[in-house]
């Protein structure tokens, strides 16, 4: 039944949910978050408290998944910055329902209210990219993705444990479905050397890959949640992870 009506509201909406399902952006079609650079120190702990952050450029969620009801469809407020050491992520929810179930790390955060990043340290769609998905209590889920690696079989490695700080703010009480919750933040600091091997250094107007993902589950007891992301990703399969669909962020002075 989700399904039809997402084809219902995707052909009354216009979205291209069939139509671009195989497409791969090329070098030049990427949208491109820009990165202004860390003017001073950050601390992870889920506050914009820093002046650094008044420099990050805005960007919403505005792609949808698994919509069941008009309470999935809430607001989402994603900034970056970076240094020569760090990569720092802010993410601000609207969530009028905060739920948090997981507690083994590299269990399944992503049930859960979650903030998801994915990496792809060069500027181009390739079949493999580093993720990050964590949940309110700072469970993590990290791990490497090699996309559709054998037999079009996508293989998830959770053994990438890299280190890397995340603060969480919430307003509201979490688990409780019978109350009205405000939403939750979530800062991140992920040091440059986690992506060793690539080039993590002289950044400044070079492009990665990536996409950032929300998770927003209302009922404790159903695992049910709906999905949004910052790019588009089209994917009949309502998976996030093709990286053929990433965008890109390019590194500033700014
Ligand atoms: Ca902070
Ligand atoms: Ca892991
Ligand atoms: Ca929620």
């Amino acid at each position: 039944m989700r399904i039809f009506f997402t084809v219902i509201a995707s052909l009354f909406l216009g979205l291209p949910l069939f139509a671009q399902a195989e497409k791969e952006l090329v070098i030049g079609e990427q949208p491109t978050y820009m990165v202004s650079r860390a003017k001073g120190p950050i601390v992870a702990d889920g506050k914009m408290d820093e002046a650094s952050w008044v420099d990050a450029e805005v960007r919403s969620f505005d792609y949808f998944f698994r919509m069941d009801q008009p309470a999935d469809e809430q607001k989402s407020a994603f900034r970056m910055l970076w240094d020569d050491q760090n990569l720092y992520l802010f993410y601000d929810f609207e969530d009028t329902s905060l739920t948090a179930r997981e507690t083994q790390y590299d269990g399944r955060p992503y049930l859960d209210d979650c903030a998801e990043f994915f990496c792809l340290p060069v500027p181009d769609s390739l079949y493999m990219h580093y993720g990050f998905e964590v949940n309110m209590w700072k469970v993590r889920y990290d791990y490497i993705v090699l996309w559709q690696f054998y037999n079009n079989r996508t293989v998830f490695i959770p053994d990438f444990n890299p280190e890397y700080e995340v603060g969480v703010t919430y307003n509201g009480t979490i688990n409780d479905d019978t109350d009205v919750d405000k939403g939750w933040t979530m800062e991140f600091i992920i040091p440059l050397r986690v992506f060793r091997g690539f080039n993590t250094w002289n950044l400044t107007g070079q492009q990665w890959a990536f996409q950032a993902v929300r998770q927003d589950r209302n009922k404790v007891d159903d695992r049910f949640r709906s999905t949004s992301t910052l790019f588009p990703t089209y994917d009949v399969q309502l998976d996030v992870h093709p990286p053929y669909r990433f965008g890109l962020m390019e590194f500033t002075n700014r």
